[in-house]
């Protein structure tokens, strides 16, 4: 089942917005694989962001990423990768959806709370880089028939 890493940015972790974002994926039928509640290190950063570097809002973000601690999650589900972004919302909140996390609590493209991956490629690159294979939790939920038309 496709799986997409999560990031609750230190913004939405200084705004008390974990329990937000996790009841909207959980609200959502998304099923949570692993979670870790870390500092983010420049390395990290850097590999995370790597496609962005040399954009001018580069040094920016690591700077962001890196100053308070975020919230990584996996969760899993089938489409996973598209539905979770369509919670969170267009990078640019003042382009989000109505409805959606960034639209709901954010205003610039600088603090737009949250991270998910945007890609299969990408999914599986990020999951790797923030969380070890044992750290991710193979369960089954006994409402899974009742969200996933195929268990
Ligand atoms: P995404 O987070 O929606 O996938 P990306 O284009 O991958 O968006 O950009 C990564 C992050 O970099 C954004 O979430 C945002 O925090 C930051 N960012 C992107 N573009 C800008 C910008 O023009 N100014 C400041 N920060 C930006
Ligand atoms: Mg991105």
């Amino acid at each position: 089942m496709e799986q997409t890493l999560v990031l609750v940015k230190p913004d939405g972790v200084q705004r008390g917005l974990i329990g937000e974002t996790i009841r909207r994926l959980e609200r959502r039928g998304l099923r949570l694989i692993a979670a870790k509640f870390q500092i983010v290190d420049r390395e990290l950063a850097e590999k995370h962001y790597a496609i962005h570097k040399g954009k001018p809002f580069y040094d920016g973000l690591i700077d962001y990423i890196t100053s308070a601690p975020v919230m990584a999650m996996v969760w899993e589900g089938p489409g996973a990768i598209a539905a979770v972004r369509q919670t969170m919302g267009a990078t640019r909140p003042t382009e989000a959806q109505t409805g959606s996390i960034r639209h709901d609590f954010a205003l610039e493209i600088g603090r737009n709370l949250t991270h998910a991956s945007d890609g299969q490629e990408t999914a599986k690159v990020e999951i790797e880089l923030w969380f070890q294979e044992r750290e991710l939790i193979q369960w089954s939920r006994d409402t899974d028939r009742w969200i996933f038309e195929n268990v």
